[in-house]
């Protein structure tokens, strides 16, 4: 690695390391005190989150507004504004009891090459917004990306109806943190040339090898699933077990029938293929009462839609013996989304393999096996992500790292291209 020692930031604009990581830390602190890091979209924490860093973009002369989807953008003029806007961004918001870098690690890069542009006083030709992507997690209301979505026009009338288990419609939500579910066409762009995510890879592979930048060539397609099965309450110790109706059962045997499927598909070599069951809710949920109601949220993630297709189509049939044989019915079968997977675009590819030969780091091509806004910016504008290797690939938990010379390289990178892209 060429981090080890030497100081990593030789791009001839000044990129302050030490700045960038104490913005991520600073971030990172705001966190429910119980569940360090957790600031979960549409919360009142996360809106401190969000505060704080509209104060940090203001302070670093950006214009700051947030958009009818939600977003947070702060944006530099360029001096020729009929260019295209040039965007570098990612998300703010966690999983329950996630880590310090996860979007955030992102978010920050934006803000630093930012403020090491006017430091430097150079001025690009491009206009330059940094974005807070809205949601980009899976949120309470099912979905993922909502910021990202909206600002590409992939936000529909029944992604905005889905309501959370309190019963507060995603619409409501949005518009509690500042966007507009009635004007949303108003977040979509076509002023983008193009956008570049810094994101932890969140995976073992720049670690292991020793390598400091992973250069995104494509980004998996994620479908998500709900399965309800709908059997009947009874009391655990007086109903006899060939007269019961296990919501539970049905769902199990659906769980490990997920991980069959998967791996089936995934030992083709047709592309990679995981399938995880991350959500199982039981009701009444006692001890002593056979579960009446069961419900799954299955994730797929595949670099081939083809597997997609397959694995659903299994997976539906299967689901259905299991509610036979359990008595139960298998009440819902629902896609919550399903977005394909990305390919990004060779010409920023090239231009961050340049800028990390050029500042003398180790890198390789990657593909992402995590879903990130940047898959959804792809359908607007030229899309592309720079991975910063992670402490034993840990991710989506408090044991999340990552070093501050590694996450000033990826700055440093995205800064390169970003001056190469509005020289170009
Ligand atoms: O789930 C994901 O892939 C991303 O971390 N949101
Ligand atoms: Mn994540
Ligand atoms: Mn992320
Ligand atoms: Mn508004």
């Amino acid at each position: 690695s060429a981090l080890t020692g030497g100081s990593v930031t030789k791009s001839n604009l000044p990129l302050d390391a030490g700045r960038l990581w104490s913005d991520i830390m600073a971030l990172a602190d705001i966190t429910d005190p119980a569940r360090p890091y957790t600031r979960r979209s549409f919360t009142t924490r996360f809106l401190e989150g969000r505060s704080w860093l509209a104060r940090r973009f203001a302070e670093a002369g950006l214009t700051t507004r947030i958009d009818t989807a939600g977003n947070l953008i702060g944006r530099v003029e360029g001096r020729n504004p009929a260019l295209g806007v040039i965007a570098v961004g990612s998300h703010s918001d966690t999983v329950p009891s996630g880590g310090r870098f996860d979007g955030i690690a992102g978010v920050a890069t934006g803000l630093e090459i930012a403020r090491a542009l006017r430091d430097s006083g150079a001025r690009l030709d491009h206009s330059l917004e940094i974005i807070d992507f809205l949601a980009e997690e899976p949120s309470e209301y099912g979905l993922s990306c909502v910021g990202s979505r909206g600002m590409t026009g992939s936000l529909d009338d029944r992604m905005l109806d889905l309501v959370e288990p309190g019963g507060e419609k995603l619409r409501d939500a949005l518009r509690r943190v500042g966007g507009d579910p009635d004007r949303l066409p108003g977040a979509r762009r076509s002023d983008i040339l193009a956008f570049l995510e810094l994101h932890i890879e969140q995976g073992i592979v720049l670690e292991s090898q020793s390598l400091d930048i992973g250069v995104v060539s494509s980004i998996v397609g994620i479908r998500r699933l709900e399965i309800i099965f709908d059997g009947e309450a009874d009391h655990a110790g007086t109903t006899p077990l060939q007269l019961r109706h296990d919501a539970l059962v049905a769902a199990a045997s659906t769980v490990s029938a997920v991980r069959r499927i998967a791996e089936q598909l995934d030992s083709e070599g047709l592309g990679y293929f995981v399938a995880t069951v991350g959500i199982l809710g039981v009701e009444p949920s006692a001890s002593n009462i056979v579960p009446g109601r069961c419900t799954i949220v299955v994730d797929a993630r595949t670099t081939n839609p083809a597997l997609t297709k397959r694995f659903v189509a299994a997976l539906d049939h299967e689901s259905e013996a299991a509610a036979t044989a359990a008595r139960v019915r298998r009440s819902a079968f629902t896609t919550l989304s399903d977005g394909p997977p990305v390919a990004c675009d060779q010409g920023l590819l090239a231009l961050l393999r340049d800028a990390a030969r050029d500042l003398g780091l180790a890198q390789t091509d990657l593909p992402s096996g995590a879903g990130h806004d940047a898959a959804f910016m792809s359908r607007i504008c030229r899309s592309a992500m720079v991975f910063v290797p992670c402490r034993a690939g840990k991710s989506h938990a408090p044991e999340e790292w990552a070093d501050q010379d590694a996450v000033a390289a990826g700055a440093a990178v995205i800064l390169q291209a970003v001056k190469a892209l509005d020289q170009s």
